[in-house]
């Protein structure tokens, strides 16, 4: 049995914003690999810097029994069509199949495609691999597929238990997928740590795609991963992908200590939500000993009342007051903010929005539409006729938190699309990194960075760092 997973290019390059300072590893298709290694023979192409035509190439020469397609973005179902398209015609034999957010929370319209057979809804380890273990979609959960011109939805499965999960297989990448995941430049690994969020906030999905479950992995368990010869031999910077990293503030401690015992000097980055930050300033500082430096905050609106609409359970003055607590320990912010948060906007609240954005001393900020991905109480809203918003299309490609896909009462698209080359244009993305840097090494101390700084991994990747730090200038 042969196995190859494809991670889709973006359809569209990053119009704004610091799309080409960080590329991360596959993350979800390492996991997926790490479950079917033993059963199958498993590929792994990355579309983002692997064109078409090489894709093309592995396919023939493979002949995969099956092709998986990682699609998380919305904007990405097109594109992953085409991939499923190319694959069929290149290896008519092999079963296509798609995991990831958007095929899993539409995944009867993304079978309307005829190139794709088989939809994993949700975790992909344990459905994937029983599904190249029977060989066959039928009565396994948590898929979705055809037979007969027939669309079949098999019951969900369970989540699965953290503890028991394989660790990704980062043995699988080629040499050029190793040498382009970076951070700035710089190597970085992504880890996960949690799955899942107890907010819900209108814009996300994640409460949906977890079933409002929040599960997390034990510090042992992640510790081991931290540990390993794939990530130490090859990088200084990890970025923890979950959405929420500090939901528990005693294991994100107990963590933090197993790092210090460690004495591991990488650096991290990690989504935090604002209020944690007001809330245990203690449980930061603990954060920043452990190496956390660049923080990704979704601070989305400075208005009290937009906040309370997107249900984000946040105040404009804890957004102030967490970024000088985050300041004040020395971390990097990149906040990022909604335009048109609150369906009542009006040009005047656009305006507000970036002179605001203006006076706040967010490192680097950036600035998206607010978008109604799949599976979020704002879509399900606007088709229940709920909102005072209307899509103004459903084509997926739009949906990348730069175009507007909704009608407001009071914006026009050209309106909102205006507003935002503004903010990017008269609010600087990372203004001065060379002072930011030192800015908030200073608050640590020279002796806690330059372990981080001075190693040979580092050294070996400085040109290559320089020019992703000058290319944010
Ligand atoms: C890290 C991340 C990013 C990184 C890039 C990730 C990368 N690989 O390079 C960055 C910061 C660049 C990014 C950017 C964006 N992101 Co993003 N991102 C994430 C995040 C937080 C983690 C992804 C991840 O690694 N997960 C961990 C791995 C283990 O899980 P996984 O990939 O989901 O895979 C599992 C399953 O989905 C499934 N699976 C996935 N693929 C496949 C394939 C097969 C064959 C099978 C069987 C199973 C399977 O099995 C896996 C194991 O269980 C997710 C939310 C989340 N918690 O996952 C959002 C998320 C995917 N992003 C989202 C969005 C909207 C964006 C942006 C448009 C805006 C933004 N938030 O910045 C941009 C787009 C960038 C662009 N160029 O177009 C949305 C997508 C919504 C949608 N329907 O489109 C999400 C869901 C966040 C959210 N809360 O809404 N993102």
């Amino acid at each position: 049995m042969r196995v190859l997973l494809v991670m889709p290019g973006f359809a569209q390059p990053l119009r704004y914003g610091p799309g080409t300072t960080l590329t991360l590893p596959p993350l979800g298709l390492e996991y997926v690999a790490a479950n079917v290694e033993d059963l199958a023979e498993v590929r792994l192409v990355d579309n983002r810097f692997e064109p078409m035509s090489s894709v093309e190439n592995v396919i023939q020469q493979f002949r995969p029994d099956y092709v998986g397609i990682s699609c998380n973005l919305s904007s990405q179902i097109h594109h992953v069509n085409r991939i499923a398209e190319m694959a069929k015609k290149v290896a008519p034999d092999s079963t296509t199949v798609v995991g990831g957010f958007h095929p899993s929370l539409v995944p009867d319209e993304t079978l309307d495609s005829p190139w794709i057979d088989i939809v994993v809804r949700r975790e992909g380890e344990a459905t994937f691999r029983e599904l190249v273990q029977k060989n066959s979609p039928v009565g396994t959960k948590g898929l979705s597929y055809k037979r007969d011109g027939h669309k079949i939805h098999n019951p969900d499965r369970d989540l699965l238990t953290m503890k028991d999960l394989r660790l990704p297989a980062r043995h699988l990448r080629s040499r050029r997928m190793s040498s382009s995941y970076q951070l700035f430049g710089f190597p970085v690994e992504s880890v996960e740590v949690s799955r899942g969020c107890p907010y819900s906030c209108r814009f996300c999905c994640i409460p949906v795609f977890y079933g409002h479950r929040y599960r997390r992995r034990s510090v042992p368990h992640v510790m081991r991963e931290l540990c390993s010869e794939e990530i130490q031999g090859r990088a200084r910077d990890v970025y923890i992908v979950d959405d929420n990293f500090t939901v528990d503030g005693s294991y994100v401690s107990q963590l933090c200590d197993a790092i210090i015992r460690e004495r591991l000097n990488m650096y991290f980055t990690a989504a935090v939500r604002v209020d944690t930050v007001a809330k245990h300033p203690a449980l930061f500082e603990r954060m920043a000993r452990a190496g956390f430096f660049l923080v990704l905050l979704g601070i989305e609106s400075f208005s009290d009342r937009a906040l309370q609409k997107l249900h984000k359970q946040l105040r404009f003055r804890e957004i102030k007051s967490a970024i000088r607590t985050l300041h004040s320990l020395g971390f990097i912010i990149q906040g990022n903010i909604i335009l048109g948060a609150d369906p009542d906007d009006t040009e005047r609240d656009l305006e507000s929005t970036i002179e605001t954005a203006k006076t706040m001393d967010i490192d680097m900020p950036t600035f998206s539409l607010l978008t109604p991905y799949p599976g979020t109480d704002l879509m399900d809203g606007i088709l229940a006729g709920r909102s005072a918003l209307k899509l103004v299309t459903k084509d997926w490609r739009y949906y990348n938190w730069f175009t507007p896909t909704m009608q407001y009462p009071h914006l026009s698209c050209e309106q909102l699309s205006d507003a935002l080359k503004r903010a990017y244009e008269e609010v600087p993305f990372f203004r001065n990194p060379v002072l930011t840097f030192l800015r908030s090494a200073s608050k640590l101390g020279f002796a806690h960075h330059l372990p981080r700084l001075l190693n040979r991994a580092r050294l070996r990747t400085l040109p290559t760092n320089l020019r992703g730090i000058l290319s944010t200038l």
